[in-house]
């Protein structure tokens, strides 16, 4: 049986949903999965979630559930956004299930037998939100090098012999040059251990939540020695035939957990095991909003299916449709080796421009012009050789970008193919062949130029696999899904009809365009009491404030309100210092839409009055209310 391909994305953590910098790795991965099916490979694409954390346990206790309520709560949560997203993987493992504590058991116990477990001391840094050890020359200014609180722990350990691995692990990096992309990140983790490893603690004290020491219930494994593991408890190593799915072909996943994790202690920990190392770890950049990275510690998350839902309101296109297009956007601007900063401006115009103006009006255009010239059937008629030229070579270039997992650059290649496509149709000028009565050339143009629309819908399909579905059904054809016949022009068979629909997308308007600020709220005269009632009113606590970057106004205010937590931008940094208001309860606005400034989401408003010079005063309670208390 021919080995199948497999794929993996990190197993994110459950301490809360997926934003668009955790949806791209997924997404970035599933158009993988998707090309390689397309070019006849038996792909297995595992995805999953990582349970066993600190931060996770933490974050239940936030919440006020029990753990496992919680994370099985959060991992449904994941399983249902990539399902919304059109993520079509194979598996999905989480690390509570019982395949998964076994396997982990099982890596601990071999590694210890083989001799490259022992227990010691451990004394130094925690830094709970990334899960990792530190030492104190990692420190910067008290704080993790991201910027993270840690924690000094000292406890008994055990500890993996990574500095073992040392040399092997160097020589494997520099004879595999594939093993690490891209390459500036080899470089970074062959300086990493070329500074020297240091052996690795892999377990924690047993504070009741993670995967126990096999014979010592004072010991949970460390979560990052745990989570590497999905990898291959996902395929059922050590029994059954994980020999047909392992190495993995390619493991997904951002640059921060490559250097110390993915490229150093997992094929450690499978050198000691004896089994192979990944073929490829790819290390991409991150989705920046504003300067900072997307992420749920930051609270500056977008969520992929609200962006997806919103396109879809203002646009009227399935939730399907506008899912596409944010997957476009993540391909076409997916930050490879560096960062991509989000705007919602930037969505909003890459949609209009590559989507509706080029994809959706180009492919409308010759639709249209078959209905009009040749009674809606492909006409007979010679495919042109400069545009199969053109188009092979925008295919060649595709391939080669995924080669290298440039899912950007495959993007822009897919592109191209549409470009050409609008470039013929202005050049050759079908309506003018039409008014002339040149037939014969009439039909060569427009065959060719069905020709492209199917590919475009083959060159698409990996990113756009529900856009994809709905060109084949203008062309009344099956769905071009095998790579090697996307150059064929058999399908476009003369005599062959069309269907006849609008165009697949519709353009943004400037009104609906999406702004970074927010206009005026209309002014109304009277309303009811029931208009009032709408809007939910809530006494909220002042967690942590701090001002905003480049604005002399805006805090940005982290508030409890009950059992959630917001995080608010209030425009009264000229009254209130964060010291004067941390700690204070306020009165916060529930059900506002969630809006943009500055790069971050303000989920509500706090209530203010107008002083007679502009300025902001708080209103707070007379006296304290439990947080959450609803205000009427
Ligand atoms: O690290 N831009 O889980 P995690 C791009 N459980 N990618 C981003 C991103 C951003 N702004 N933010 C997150 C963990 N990511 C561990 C993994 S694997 C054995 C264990 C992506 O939930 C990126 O792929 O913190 C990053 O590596 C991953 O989410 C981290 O997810």
């Amino acid at each position: 049986m021919p080995k199948r391909y497999y794929i993996t994305t990190p197993i994110y953590y459950v301490n809360s949903v997926p934003h668009i910098g955790t949806a791209l790795t997924t997404v970035a991965s599933d158009m993988t999965a998707r090309y390689q099916r397309m070019r006849g490979q038996d792909v297995y694409f595992v995805t999953g979630t990582d349970e066993n954390a600190i931060k996770v346990a933490e974050a239940a206790q936030a919440a006020g559930k029990e753990t496992q309520q919680f994370v099985d709560e959060v991992s449904a949560e994941f399983r249902r956004i990539w399902g919304g997203l059109n993520v079509q993987f194979d598996d999905f493992i989480r690390t509570t299930e019982e395949r998964h504590v076994r396997t982990v058991q099982e890596v601990f116990s071999r590694l210890k037998d083989a001799g490259h477990i022992y227990l010691d001391k451990y004394e130094g840094w925690y830094d709970v939100s990334a899960e990792t050890f530190l030492k104190e020359s990692d420190l910067i200014d008290g704080k993790s090098p991201e910027g993270n609180e840690v924690r000094w722990v000292q406890e008994e350990n055990y500890f993996f012999r990574l500095s073992a691995f040392q040399d092997r692990l160097i020589q494997h990096i520099e004879a595999n040059l594939e093993f690490i992309l891209p390459e500036t990140r080899r470089n970074e983790v062959l300086s990493f251990i070329r500074q020297g490893l240091r052996d690795s603690a892999i377990t924690r004290t047993n504070a009741g939540w993670g995967v126990q020491v096999p014979g010592d219930e004072g010991h949970v494994i460390y979560v990052w020695f745990d989570a590497l593991i999905n990898y291959i408890a996902a395929i059922g190593w050590p029994d059954g035939d994980w020999q047909n799915y392992w190495p993995a072909d390619v493991e997904w996943m951002g640059k921060d957990i490559l250097v110390r994790f993915h490229a150093t202690l997992w094929p450690a920990m499978l050198m000691g095991l004896g089994l192979d190392l990944p073929k490829t770890l790819v290390g991409h950049g991150w989705v920046l909003m504003g300067d900072e990275k997307i992420s749920k510690s930051k609270g500056n998350v977008v969520a992929p299916l609200e962006l997806a839902d919103d396109l879809a309101a203002r646009v009227g296109c399935s939730r399907e449709l506008a899912v596409d297009a944010v997957r476009y956007y993540m391909a076409r601007t997916m930050p490879f080796e560096n960062d991509y900063r989000f705007t919602y401006e930037d969505f909003d115009l890459k949609y209009n421009t590559d989507l509706v103006n080029d994809l959706s009006n180009g492919i409308h255009r010759v639709i249209s012009m078959t209905h009009n010239f040749c009674g809606g059937k492909v006409p007979p008629g010679e495919i042109s050789k400069s545009a199969h030229e053109e188009v092979a070579a925008a295919l060649r270039s595709y391939e080669s970008a995924m080669v290298k997992f440039r899912i950007d650059e495959a993007a822009g290649a897919a592109s191209s193919v549409v470009k050409s496509l609008n470039m013929f149709i202005d050049t050759r000028k079908p309506w003018d062949l039409n008014r002339r009565g040149a037939t014969e050339e009439l039909g060569g143009v427009m065959r060719t130029l069905l020709w492209m629309v199917r590919v475009c819908e083959g060159v698409m399909r990996p990113i756009t696999p529900t856009l994809s579905d709905k060109i084949a059904s203008l062309l009344q054809l099956s769905p071009a899904d095998r790579w090697d016949e996307l150059l064929g022009d058999a399908v476009i068979a003369p005599g062959h009809e069309l269907a006849a629909q609008d165009p697949i997308y519709q353009r943004l308007d400037k009104k609906k365009m999406q702004e970074e600020t927010k206009t005026e709220a209309p002014s109304v005269d009277e309303i009811t009491i029931e208009d009032f009632m709408k809007v939910k009113l809530r006494v909220a606590r002042v967690l942590d404030a701090e001002p905003v970057q480049d604005s002399d106004k805006l805090l940005r205010l982290q508030l409890i309100v009950g059992d959630e937590r917001r995080q608010v931008l209030a425009g009264i940094a000229q009254q209130y210092t964060p010291d004067a208001i941390i700690g204070r309860q306020v009165i916060v606005v529930t059900n506002l839409k969630p809006r943009k400034m500055r790069g971050f989401e303000s989920q509500g408003m706090i209530l203010a009055a107008d002083g007679l010079d502009g300025e902001a005063i708080l209103l707070l309670p007379d006296k304290d209310a439990p947080d959450g208390t609803p205000v009427h």
